[in-house]
Order: structure tokens, then sequence, then C-alpha cells
């Protein structure tokens, strides 16, 4: 049966806003969890209370509450661009711990995890008619938040073996409302794919620790969907008609530039850096 009650961490950001509008259609009650306040009327508990947690990752008791009785998590909470060592341990590499052994400790038994194509970053990008990249193609971080997503992907790995937590972790490529860059038509996943493919990891069966793509079905795709697609997943959108515009823009993407060389793009050269 569909989980019902999920838990979305990181839910004031930029994915948790989408999300937080695109899922409930599907039938899920969302339980929202970030450090930074978001506008409490948008998700409600049985009782028709707002049902919202604003704390940090690191505060293991208010986790435990948040995972009480949820069905599955999706964990979207992070830094989420290259940031120190220190505060990338802390946020993505503890954070991740952290909630992994809330989930444990509460039985919670699926869990979808918000990977990134900067955990395999330096993975040098498909030349045209080239195979495009496999899902098995070793971890290769282009960055320190690169590294903690290889990271979470091996936590994820190791609560499956040890305690029978499922986890799918979804490398995404770029998930915005519309690709801004070149690079982001072969990557881009469209928020309501993303939510489709929420949707499949959350209610495909048996998925042990399964890695996936998480893009839309690009003309220009550089990287293989097949075991997104295996759990059910079926993306409907294409960058392409944002192509000419962008192309015009920008110009088509040089191979000899080394920030067009590989799938992280810039964050191998120039990193963007977290703000905060
Ligand atoms: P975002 O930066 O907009 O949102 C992240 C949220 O996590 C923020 O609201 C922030 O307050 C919260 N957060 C950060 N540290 C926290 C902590 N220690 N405790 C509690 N909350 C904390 O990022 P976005 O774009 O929404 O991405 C969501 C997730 O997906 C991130 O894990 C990111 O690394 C991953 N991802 C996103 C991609 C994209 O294209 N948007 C691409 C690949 C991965
Ligand atoms: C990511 O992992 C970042 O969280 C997101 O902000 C984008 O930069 C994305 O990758 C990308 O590669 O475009």
């Amino acid at each position: 049966t569909a989980p019902r009650t999920v838990l979305l961490t990181g839910a004031a950001g930029g994915m948790g806003t989408l999300m937080r509008e695109l899922l409930p259609p599907y039938g899920y009650r969302l339980r929202l969890f970030d450090r930074r306040p978001v506008d409490r009327r948008t998700s409600e508990n049985a009782a028709g209370e707002p049902d919202v947690i604003t704390a940090d990752l690191a505060d293991r008791k208010a986790l435990r509450e948040a995972v009480r009785d949820v069905d599955a998590i999706i964990h979207l909470a992070g830094i989420s661009l290259e940031a120190p060592f220190e505060k990338i341990l802390r946020a993505n590499i503890e954070g991740t711990y952290h909630l992994y052994e809330a989930a444990r400790e509460e039985g919670v038994r699926r869990v979808v995890f918000a990977s990134s194509n900067h955990a395999v970053g330096f993975t040098p990008r498909p030349a045209d008619g080239s195979a495009a990249i496999p899902v098995d193609t070793p971890h290769r971080p282009d960055t320190y938040y690169g590294l903690s997503k290889g990271f979470g992907e091996d936590l994820a790995s190791l609560y499956w073996d040890l305690h029978g937590i499922e986890t799918v972790s979804i490398r995404i490529g770029s998930c915005f409302p519309r690709p801004t860059s070149v690079r982001m038509l072969s990557i881009w996943l469209s928020p309501a794919d993303c939510a489709r493919l929420l949707h499949a990891a959350l209610t495909a069966p048996d998925v042990g620790h399964t890695v996936v793509h998480g893009s839309s079905a690009n003309t220009r795709l550089w990287w293989d969907l097949s075991t997104a697609r295996a759990l059910g997943y079926e993306p409907q959108d294409d960058s392409e008609p944002y192509a000419a515009e962008l192309v015009a823009a920008h110009g088509e993407l040089d191979p000899d530039d080394p920030e067009h060389a590989h799938l992280g793009g810039a964050f191998c050269t120039d990193p963007p850096q977290w703000p905060h």
C-alpha cells in the first residue's frame, strides 16, 4: 500500500516549496521539517492542525519526533552547494546520519534521498552520440558537497543491509521551474517529473537500496534513466523547447572548456558557494 504520511525535510527550500504543492495530489499528507520556517498553512495533520517542525538536523530529539509515525521520508534538507568542509560535515554528513538513526529508532521503512549529479560530477560528460553515463559509474565527487552525497548513498546502502531500511537515492540533475543554462538542458528535472519520480520512489516494491538518475526525458540526455523507469517512473517533460533560446544566448557547450567537460559543470572549476 502507498505511504500516506511522508516527512519532507528541507521543506522551506526551492525543491521543498515546489514539492509541497505537487505531492499532496498524489494522496500524501506531508509533515514539513526545515531549520527555516515554512508557511504553516501548507500542511495539516489528521486533526487539521499544522504539521511543521522547525529544527536543525543536529537536533536529534526533534528529528525523532519528526519521523515518529510517518510511513516514509523524503530527505531534501542540507547544504545544496559547495561550502567549507566543517559545514558540509555537520549538515549533510552528520545530519543525514542523525536522520537515518531516527528512522531506525522509530521503525520507518522507506527513505528517498536527494543525492546529486555532483556525487559523480568529475565524470566526463558524454560526447554527442556516445553512450549515456550508467548509474553504476564510480563515485567521482567534484566538491565536498558532492562527497557528502556519495556518503549519503553509502549510508543508505549500509542501513539497508544492516537494518532493512529501504532507500531510493536520486542523483538529481537540475530541478528548477525551467532550465537556465545549456548544461541544464541535458540534466533538467522538471518539477512535475520530480513529483512523478518521488511518487515512484515511495511506492515501488522491494527497492532495497536503488540509485537512480533524476531528470526529465530530455532530448540532450547525458545519463541512463533505466533504473528510474524500473521503479515505474515515466517522465513526461523534455527541456528541448528551451534549447533555441539558451543556445542563442550562450552558445553550444565547448568540449575543450574545462567547465563544460564534465557532468558537474562549473562545480568542477569554480563551484557556487553556499551563502549562509
Ligand atoms: P535548497 O538549498 O533550496 O533547500 C535546502 C533546504 O534545507 C533549505 O530550506 C535549508 O534551510 C534546509 N537545511 C539546510 N541545512 C539544514 C539543517 N542542518 N537542518 C535543517 N534544515 C536544513 O536546496 P534545493 O535546491 O531545494 O535542493 C533540495 C535537496 O536536493 C538538497 O539536498 C540538494 O543538495 C539536492 N539537490 C538539488 C538539486 C536541484 O537541482 N535543486 C540537484 C541535486 C541535488
Ligand atoms: C545541485 O546539486 C545543486 O543543489 C543545485 O543547486 C544545482 O546546482 C544542481 O546541482 C546542478 O548541477 O545544476
